[in-house]
């Protein structure tokens, strides 16, 4: 029996959302960048500027210099979270086989419902409506008989795209193709083909598989079925794959801080929008992790296990600044600072205990977490954090 396998792929997903959130940005080259400063790299940008040949994961200078006229919008990961929660929601009633790969991708095997909807063009043709109507965005879906063509054939339209790619249509769809076309070909693996001779995805289909498995081990096999369309990797049941592991965020500086009390404020900003995403959530995290990348670009990463697991900002901040601390020396020049949150259970349901404070401080929390959720990011500080707006000259 054929499978069919959907691959949903959100458009210009960030811009999107930051479109639908501000109308006064629709129509126009809106670009999002994990901050404002110029150091900072562009997550993604509106379709729009990417006329102006903006791309994800280029410098935010360069892409000032690109597109003068853009919006530039810091990006706001809990509004994504929460349109990529909807966008699965949605998903969810399609089929129970739905695997969310990322924020804004996902595949359902919809074998079977063909029977309900018609063919899976139709299956295909209904999600795309139904996730406009529940969220104002597009998606792009691409439809085959496995993950990987449905993945590829997403791409193939972009926005807005509703594309169909069977394995019979490879070797005129992919093969002409560049071998970093194919979903899963990084840049290393493709210089590696590059200096066997191969050069398109159709010269990897007829390589010998012996000899790609002499050079790449098992993965050789992998490499030349993936080039002629073969995949035979299930879409598991929701909630068995891509459990949350952990939960974080980071920022890069503008300049590098080698002042300590300047990147604990960070920290505590880092803490609170991370322990915020674990209640919105339901969850409680035990280790905290603190990742520095200093001035030389290297990273290190430091942990620290709590004796009880937790979704408070206090207890979130104070495990990462010891970590700081005790990590901290002097003249050390940071370039990027984050806090993640791993280890995760749910948060549970058992009744409130009115004598344990860090219950009171979970109410006190959420209330601010309401507050922040109506009125932005911005509506309440924390003392702390407005020690660096007082600094400003
Ligand atoms: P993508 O699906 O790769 O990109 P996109 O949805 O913005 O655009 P497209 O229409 O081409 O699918 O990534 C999803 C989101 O992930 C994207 O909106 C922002 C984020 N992202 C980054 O933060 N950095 C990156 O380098 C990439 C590629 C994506
Ligand atoms: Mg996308």
């Amino acid at each position: 029996m054929t499978r069919w396998v959907l691959h949903v792929d959100m458009d210009a997903f960030f811009a999107s959302v930051e479109q639908i959130l501000n109308p006064a940005l629709r129509g126009k080259p809106v670009i999002v960048a994990g901050s404002v400063e110029d150091r900072g790299v562009v997550s993604t940008a509106s379709y729009e500027a990417r006329r102006y040949g903006v791309r994800s994961a280029m410098p935010t200078s360069q892409a000032r210099r690109l597109c003068p006229e853009g919006v530039f919008v810091t990006a706001n990961h809990i509004a994504y979270e929460d349109y990529s929660g909807r966008v699965l929601e949605v998903l969810k009633g399609y089929s129970p086989l739905v695997e969310q790969a990322s924020i804004d991708e996902a595949y359902l095997d919809v074998t079977g419902c063909e029977s309900l909807y018609g063919d899976a063009v139709e299956v295909a043709r209904r999600i795309k409506t139904a996730v406009t109507k529940e969220t104002g965005l597009t998606c792009s879906v691409g439809v085959s008989s496995n993950r990987l063509l449905a993945k590829m054939a997403s791409g193939l339209d972009k926005p807005d795209g509703l594309t169909v790619l069977r394995t019979e249509d490879v070797p005129r769809v992919l093969w002409p193709r560049p071998v970093g076309f194919l979903h899963g070909i990084g840049p290393s693996t493709a210089a590696r083909l590059g200096t066997m001779g191969l050069s398109t995805i159709g010269d990897l289909a007829r390589y010998p598989a012996d000899l790609l498995v002499r050079e790449f081990g098992v993965g050789g096999r992998h490499l030349r079925d993936a080039a002629n369309g073969l995949d035979d990797t299930p879409v598991p049941p929701l909630g068995q794959a891509g459990e949350v592991k952990s939960l974080s965020r980071e920022t890069t500086f503008a300049t590098d801080i080698d002042d300590l009390a300047e990147l604990e404020r960070t920290l505590l900003g880092l803490s609170d929008q991370v322990a915020r995403r674990l209640r919105r959530h339901g969850y409680r995290g035990r280790t905290v992790t603190v990742k520095i990348r200093k001035a030389d670009f290297t990273t290190v990463t430091r942990s620290r296990t709590l004796a009880e697991a937790t979704d408070l900002t206090e207890a979130v901040y104070e495990a990462a600044r010891q970590t700081l601390r005790a990590f901290w020396r002097a003249r050390l020049k940071v370039r990027l600072l984050g806090v993640a949150v791993s280890h995760l259970a749910s948060a549970g349901r058992g009744p409130a205990d009115l004598f344990d404070t860090s219950d009171k401080l979970r109410r006190v929390s959420k209330a601010v977490d309401r507050i922040k959720d109506r009125y932005g990011e911005g509506a309440l500080t924390r003392a702390r954090l407005l020690g660096r707006e007082e600094e400003r000259p």
